[in-house]
């Protein structure tokens, strides 16, 4: 028990770190910054140790993006050109921890014909987790508002216990708000906001 007298999270086998998209165009100089996004690197080091510390998997996503994907403003989408597949900018940033050899990528996104923010779509993501037993997520990562809410949503709808790393995610907000908005939409659908402090040690 905490001090507060609140339950703490005992991280154990069947628990899964889901670290979305955290690649150099999402981060402050990239070609679709998330303001303060580089924010989520030193928090989900904190959970990357942790769960390396217990063994527990760790998958990360990539937006994995055709050069002339559907969601790219020339071709008649929303957003500037950003994770193009192989280039720099879909690299993983160097400053996140992820352990070179264990590290489960799934890449999405990547027909020019079909936007997917969600990490289950169109990829054996799903399959993968249950290959190793896991029934509960722990998602962070990048946009609060776009790929980490579609992911956590399709995670619920799939039958996963899904946690929310609320200091570990960090929003587009093209419009004001609407991290916030995602937040409580992920929270309302079941999703449980955690912070570093709530997890035991
Ligand atoms: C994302 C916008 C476009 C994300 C991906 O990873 O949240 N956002 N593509
Ligand atoms: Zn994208």
């Amino acid at each position: 028990m905490c001090p507060l007298g609140l339950q703490q999270l005992v991280l154990s086998p069947g628990d899964a770190l889901v670290v979305v998209d955290v690649q150099n165009d999402f981060l402050p100089g990239g070609s679709l910054a998330v303001p303060r996004g580089d924010d989520v690197i030193p928090a989900l080091n904190r959970y990357l140790a942790a769960f390396v510390r217990r063994e527990l998997p760790i998958f990360a996503t990539r937006d994995w993006h055709p050069p002339n994907h559907c969601s790219f403003q020339p071709y008649g989408g929303p957003w500037p050109p950003h994770c193009v597949a192989g280039s720099d900018g879909a690299a993983f940033a160097a400053a996140l921890d992820l352990p070179a050899s264990s590290t489960l990528i799934t890449l999405k996104g990547t027909q020019p014909e079909k936007d997917a923010y969600s990490a289950f779509d169109g990829t054996d993501l799903d399959a993968r987790l249950r290959g190793q037993g896991v029934a509960r997520l722990f998602v962070g990562g990048l946009a609060t508002d776009y790929c980490v809410l579609y992911t956590v949503k399709d995670g619920l709808k799939a039958g996963y216990t899904v946690i929310l790393l609320q200091d570990a995610v960090r929003a587009v907000n093209v419009r004001p708000g609407d991290g916030k908005r995602a937040e409580a939409e992920m929270i309302r659908g079941g999703a449980m906001p955690i912070r570093w402090e709530m997890l035991a040690a």
